[in-house]
C-alpha cells in the first residue's frame, strides 16, 4: 500500500513461533538483548540521522521503563487510540511519536536516506537510517499480511530462532512466515515468499561480526538467522 521503504521486522521466536508470556518476553538473555539494540540503533550513521523502532501499544508497555523510550532510536507507537493511553511522564518526547497505524508511522519519517551509490558497487555502504519493526503479535501479523502484497512494508525479518528450551507457555506467536506461498513462478504455481539468508549475507547487512551457529546463554540455545523477500 506504498512507497515507504520497506521496514525490517526483528523478533525472537520459539520452533513453535512463541514469541511473549504475560505481556513480557518468554526469556532473559542479555546477549540477544544486546544484539537486538546494537542491530536496530546501527552504526556509522550521520550525525543527524538515526535509526526508527516501530512498535505495538502493549509492547512499547512491555519495555522496561528504564529503558524506554530505547535509546538513540526513533520510537514509533502504534495504537488504534493513541490519545487513550500516556507515555510515562518521565519519557524524553522529542524522541517518541504516537500513530494510530502502521502507515501513518511510516509516512511521519522523513523521506531522505541514503541510498547506495553507483560507486558503492550496489552494496549499501552507508547502513543509515533503517526501519524496524519490533513487534508485537498483532502488528507483526498485520505487516507480515502485507508482505504478500505487490509493495510490501516488510522486506527483511532478522529472527532469532530459539532451540531450546521450548518455552511452551509462551501466549503469543509470530506468524507463520516462512509458510506463506505467494511468489508466482514458472507453470503457475506458487513459490515461497520468503527465503533464508546466507550467514554471510546477515553480517554483510549489520555490518558487523554477527556468531554463526548455535549461540547457548543461560541454557538457552538460539541462532541469528535473516530471511529476505524473494
Ligand atoms: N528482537 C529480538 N531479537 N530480541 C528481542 O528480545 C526482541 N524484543 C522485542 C522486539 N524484538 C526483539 C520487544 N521487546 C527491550 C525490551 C523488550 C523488548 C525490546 C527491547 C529493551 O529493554 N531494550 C534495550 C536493551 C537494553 C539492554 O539490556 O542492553 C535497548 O536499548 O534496546
Amino acid at each position: 500500500s506504498s512507497s515507504y521503504r520497506p521496514m525490517t521486522v526483528i523478533v525472537a521466536a520459539t520452533m513453535k513461533n512463541g514469541i511473549g508470556l504475560n505481556g513480557g518476553l518468554p526469556w532473559r538473555l542479555p546477549g540477544e538483548m544486546k544484539y537486538f539494540a546494537r542491530v536496530t540503533t546501527g552504526e556509522n550513521l550521520d550525525s543527524e540521522e538515526c535509526n526508527a523502532v516501530v512498535m505495538g501499544r502493549k509492547t512499547w508497555d512491555g519495555i522496561p521503563e528504564k529503558f524506554r523510550p530505547l535509546r538513540n532510536r526513533q520510537n514509533l507507537i502504534v495504537s488504534r487510540n493513541p490519545d487513550g493511553f500516556d507515555l510515562s511522564p518521565s519519557v524524553p518526547k522529542l524522541s517518541v511519536s504516537k500513530h494510530s497505524s502502521v502507515t501513518h508511522a511510516l509516512a511521519s519519517l522523513p523521506e531522505r536516506y541514503t541510498r547506495p551509490t553507483p560507486q558503492s558497487n550496489g552494496k549499501d555502504t552507508s547502513r543509515s537510517s533503517r526501519v524496524f519493526l519490533i513487534g508485537g503479535s498483532q502488528i507483526y501479523a498485520q505487516c507480515l499480511e502485507e508482505a504478500k502484497s505487490k509493495e510490501p512494508l516488510v522486506d527483511r525479518i532478522l529472527l532469532t530462532r530459539v532451540l531450546e528450551p521450548a518455552f511452551d507457555e509462551c501466549d503469543v506467536f509470530l506468524s507463520d512466515f516462512a509458510q506463506q506461498q505467494t511468489k508466482k513462478i514458472s507453470g503457475g504455481r506458487e513459490g515461497k515468499a520468503w527465503t533464508q539468508s546466507e550467514h554471510r549475507e546477515l553480517v554483510d547487512w549489520v555490518g558487523w561480526d554477527v556468531p554463526e551457529g548455535v549461540v547457548e546463554e543461560k541454557g538457552v540455545k538460539y541462532r541469528y538467522e535473516m530471511w529476505v523477500r524473494l
